[in-house]
């Protein structure tokens, strides 16, 4: 059996965040597929697993932890790596991974869920994602012309939490032409060694 197992599916950016995690650390660790699309993270069963009713989970001999950024946290100090080499970068990666949660990753989700999951059309609410996905769009352009991942020389998983949902931007809708330096960032992100496209390292599911 796998040291770590991994409640997730293919679509989902906050689970590819673990997975990632687990790739480029060469950890020991199997998918373990939930049918989102069938609501199956909101059985009894899924919810014995996280109260939160979220993917993703990962299972491992300290017990389970849900939320993505506890994930990585977890996984860099029990792996050893991708960790901020001192206390500034330590906060700073924390940092970023707040801002990741709440003004990064959610809007973009959403806005690519409801474009490319929900057919929704372009309506007030999937123009205010819009402007709130280009406003920290623009934020992480800025912060990337200086460096080369998000604490500096070398990356974290502040970039492995950043970088969730930007193998999407297709789905999103959204045109990496006026950011450079996220494209720039992404590219090397995908020089990793150990790195996969969300969809080749998680179970799809067959409605997506
Ligand atoms: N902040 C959480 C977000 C997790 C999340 O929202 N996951 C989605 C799938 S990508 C989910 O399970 N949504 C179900 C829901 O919101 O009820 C994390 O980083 O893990």
């Amino acid at each position: 059996m796998a040291r770590y197992k991994l409640h997730c599916f293919a679509e989902s950016g906050n689970a590819y965040k673990a997975a990632l995690m687990l790739n480029l650390s060469s950890a020991d660790w199997q998918p373990v597929w939930v049918d989102f699309f069938n609501q199956a993270h909101k059985s009894d069963e899924y919810l014995q697993l996280n109260s939160l009713g979220e993917v993703p989970v990962l299972e491992t001999e300290d017990g389970n932890f849900s939320q993505s950024g506890v994930i990585l946290d977890h996984l860099a100090d029990r792996l050893d790596c991708f960790k901020g080499k001192n206390e500034v970068d330590k906060r700073e990666v924390l940092r970023w991974l707040f801002f990741d949660n709440h003004k990064f990753t959610s809007y973009l989700a959403t806005l690519r869920f409801m474009r490319h999951f929900g057919k929704t059309g372009e309506t007030e609410v999937v123009k205010f994602l819009h402007g709130r996905v280009t406003g920290s769009f623009s934020t992480v352009e800025n912060h990337l012309q200086e460096r080369d991942f998000i604490v500096g020389s070398y990356p974290t998983i502040a970039d492995i939490s950043m970088c969730g949902y930007l193998f999407f931007l297709d789905e999103a809708q959204i045109d990496l032409a006026s950011y450079p330096a996220i494209a720039a960032w992404l590219e090397r992100i995908k020089t990793l060694p150990g790195w996969q496209h969300p969809y080749d390292l998680m179970p799809r599911s067959a409605v997506s």
